[in-house]
């Protein structure tokens, strides 16, 4: 069965207030990730390995080797866990995982900085990523272009920031430290956060 563009949880215009604004959404949900799709639906068509596999499944087998199999597909599986990482609602943190980055990351403040110096310092494109890691602690990671988490085993994902210059360009021009700051300050949707812990 072919791969699908997921529907978003919120209307294209929710996000305005929070920073996002509907022809982001309209160009990355509609164009950028349908684009991923496409493409990746693409090369399992053509590739008898890859049928019937999921997700995960094709990230995992194509890690080691990279390529454009597995760059669609990290872009595929990291676009549908950054549409649920935003919400019409989003900045405010619940109790349980506020508790949590307090005792892994030292404060809300300190979690804040490091995602925001995680994406800032990926150099090109790529994502800022929290994470629960093996050892049962939050960590803040990062990775280039379409990897993610689930590739490099840095732990379970619980929030996911697109850095890449289509996530931002229309909203923030050039500035992806403003970009990550009212990320995480007003579109980051804490309790799917907390939801994965
Ligand atoms: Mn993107």
């Amino acid at each position: 069965m072919a791969f699908e563009l997921p529907t978003l949880n919120y209307a294209k215009t929710a996000l305005g207030a929070k920073g996002m604004c509907e022809e982001t959404l309209d160009l990355h949900h509609g164009k950028h990730h349908q684009a991923y799709v496409t493409a990746l639906n693409g090369f399992v068509a053509a590739d008898a390995s890859l049928a019937g596999k999921s997700l995960e499944e094709i990230v995992m087998a194509t890690a080691a080797a990279g390529g454009p199999v597995f760059n669609n597909a990290g872009q595929h599986w990291n676009h549908i866990v950054f549409w649920d990482c935003m919400s019409p609602n989003g900045g405010g943190i619940p109790g349980k995982l506020e508790q949590k980055i307090i005792e892994d990351l030292g404060s809300v403040a300190a979690f804040k900085d490091a995602f925001k110096a995680a994406g800032v310092s990926q150099f090109g494109s790529g994502w800022a990523w929290l994470v629960l890691g093996s050892d049962g602690k939050l960590k803040v990671t990062k990775t280039a272009n379409g990897s993610n988490p689930l590739a490099e085993k840095q732990g379970k994902v619980l929030l996911g920031c697109d850095v890449w210059e289509h996530a931002y360009y229309l909203d923030f021009r050039n500035v992806r430290p403003n970009y990550i700051q009212n990320w995480v300050d007003n579109l980051a949707n804490y309790e799917y956060a907390e939801a994965q812990l």
